[in-house]
């Protein structure tokens, strides 16, 4: 199947996503919140998102699953979990009471791709306001390779030109 899209954070800037879309036709596509815009905007067609600290529209909900190659994907924004104070420790709690194989947050505007006791926690940074040591608005693609008794997790970070970010590649292996 088509690399899985992850996004967060584009506050206001809804070109971005439109362009992401346009990019990525075949994709599923996940936005983690603080988009800002309505959340019965027509751009939601085909994209799976949920509200962040910033979004007050209350069409929007906090936390979404949903089943991808056979794992289980939450999806959140990640403040609900405190993640700037706690780090993923709530997060990881909250993926184990779901029985999650995958999560996708935002929130903190940095990328994350790691892996705890088996499940993968990817934040796809912020593709308007990055923050930390990486400014580069970008954005997240996952391709999931399932294996007998493990998963291969293949993350590529990419700039808003769509052109891998080199520092940012990672691959993961799950065993389950
Ligand atoms: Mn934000």
């Amino acid at each position: 199947m088509a690399s899985i899209v992850i996004l967060s954070d584009t506050h206001t800037e809804r070109d971005v996503i439109t362009d992401i879309k346009a990019h990525y036709p075949k994709s599923p596509i996940f936005h983690c919140g603080d988009s800002e815009l309505p959340s019965d905007d027509p751009i939601w067609s085909g994209i799976t998102v949920v509200a962040g600290n910033c979004d007050y529209d209350p069409g929007y909900e906090t936390e979404k699953v949903t089943t991808l190659e056979g794992k289980k994907i939450l999806l959140t924004h990640g403040h609900l979990q405190a993640i700037n104070i706690y780090g993923l420790t709530d997060l990881a709690n909250r993926a184990e009471v779901l029985n999650a194989n995958i999560v996708f947050f935002g929130h903190i505007h940095r990328p994350v791709a790691e892996l705890i006791d088996n499940r993968l926690f990817l934040n796809p940074g912020s593709a308007s306001q990055p923050r930390g040591e990486i400014q580069i608005k970008m954005y997240a693609t996952l391709d999931i390779l399932p294996g007998a008794n493990h998963t291969i997790y293949r993350i590529s970070y990419k700039d808003l030109t769509h052109q891998p970010i080199p520092q940012l590649q990672y691959t993961l292996e799950a065993a389950l």
